[in-house]
């Protein structure tokens, strides 16, 4: 209905835009790297996160055209990020939706990547259990593939699904993405959930480290969690201490203008 109408509309237009927030690394506070997340900005009614419509685009199937104008858009962003001093080997993980994963995907990546003149390792691709959760072998594949070619594969929302553990031994994953839930915890007054969460963040990171994968931990809202991941040796962190997702544009602006 409506949230069609405003999808199909925003396709025509290319209205879908990726709005980009920085990952730093926990040791020097450098920008690593951005995750692109999705914004409509819509003509008449502004700028729409991605929770109005995203289940009606992988309902109707329009998810795969949005998914490319993003890719599109946080390619296009990144070039022009990399051109600035010292970021040239920054890098942007992209959400991609199960239903993306079809056999012309990796081809798409790779020409996309060379008409924007990104390196295969500047392009994260972020995907949660929800692609892997019937095991299908042409989406292995299809993330083998995109491995191959020299992408990274991150495993986003880490450890809340019900089997997270056993993709490890049968995806190519790169990076692991520890959910905000297990961030959010730290520092309120649920001692006993946050003494928890700790340890079991605390465990992920072993486990990922020794799976030879970096670690991210999101959602870092305060100071008080971010020593604690220092403490804990995750690598990078991402959340509104460092910056809400950009326009990125005005990041740009603001990065040439404040050195
Ligand atoms: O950006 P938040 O700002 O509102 O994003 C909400 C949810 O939408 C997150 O779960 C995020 O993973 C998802 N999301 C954001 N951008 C994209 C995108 O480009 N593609 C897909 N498939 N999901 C996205
Ligand atoms: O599901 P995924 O991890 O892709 O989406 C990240 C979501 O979390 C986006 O909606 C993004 O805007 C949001 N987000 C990013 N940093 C923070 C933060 O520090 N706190 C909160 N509450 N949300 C955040
Ligand atoms: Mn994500
Ligand atoms: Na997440």
């Amino acid at each position: 209905a409506e949230i069609e109408k405003d999808i199909s509309e925003a396709l025509e237009n290319s209205w879908f835009e990726a709005h980009f927030q920085p990952i730093v690394d926990v040791e020097t506070q450098e920008t690593r790297g951005y995750e692109a997340l999705m914004r409509l900005r819509h003509g008449k009614k502004g700028l729409l996160a991605p929770a109005n419509f995203i289940a009606v685009a992988e309902e109707t199937g329009t998810i795969g055209l949005i998914g490319n104008q993003i890719l599109d858009d946080a390619l296009k962003n990144l070039a022009s990020i990399s051109k600035l001093p010292g970021m040239q080997n920054a890098y942007v993980a992209v959400n991609f939706s199960p239903l993306q994963f079809e056999p012309g995907l990796p081809i798409r990546i790779a020409s996309q990547a060379s008409r924007f003149g990104i390196r295969p390792s500047q392009l994260v691709v972020e995907i949660t259990e929800a692609v892997l959760l019937h095991d299908n072998p042409e989406v292995r594949k299809i993330l083998d593939q995109i491995h191959e070619f020299g992408c990274r594969i991150a495993l986003d929302d880490f450890g809340t699904g019900y089997s997270s553990l056993s993709y490890l031994s049968r995806v190519p994953v790169d990076i692991i993405k520890i959910d905000q839930s297990f961030v959010r915890s730290i520092g309120t007054d649920q001692a006993i959930v946050a003494q928890k969460n700790r340890m079991l963040m605390e465990s992920i990171n072993a486990i990922a480290h020794k799976m030879n994968c970096t670690v991210i931990a999101e959602g870092v809202e305060t100071t008080e969690q971010f020593k604690l991941l220092q403490s804990l040796g995750v690598d990078c962190a991402q959340g509104y201490l460092f910056s809400k997702p950009r326009f990125v544009p005005d990041l740009i602006r603001e990065m040439t203008t404040s050195r």
